[in-house]
């Protein structure tokens, strides 16, 4: 049960932290893709994002941790995830939050 727990924590808090996280110093173009980020979340496009949107979302977001798709992300899963998107960030110009 804790285990549950805590992966729910870390997909909750990469589906957040990458949608409320503040622009840092790259300015407009992070201000930007916050709020592409944001558009993205709020399906139904009324300017918030309810908590059923909010966890679709991260639903979204564990299936893709969840390569193998048995309900549960594996500390090896969680890793090739966090790899893939490091190396799409590095990819991406106007990065945010210093990465
Ligand atoms: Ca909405
Ligand atoms: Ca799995």
């Amino acid at each position: 049960m804790k285990r549950i727990f805590l992966l729910v924590v870390l997909v909750l808090a990469v589906a957040g932290g990458a949608t409320f996280a503040m622009a840092d110093s790259k300015g407009e173009d992070c201000h930007k893709r916050h709020s592409k980020m944001f558009e993205k979340k709020d399906a139904n496009s009324d300017g918030v994002v309810s908590k059923a949107e909010f966890i679709a979302q991260a639903e979204k977001k564990f299936a893709k941790l969840d390569s193998n798709g048995n309900g549960e992300i594996s500390e090896d899963e969680a890793k090739s995830y966090w790899e893939m998107k490091k190396g799409k960030d590095e990819k991406k110009s106007g990065q945010c939050n210093g990465k």
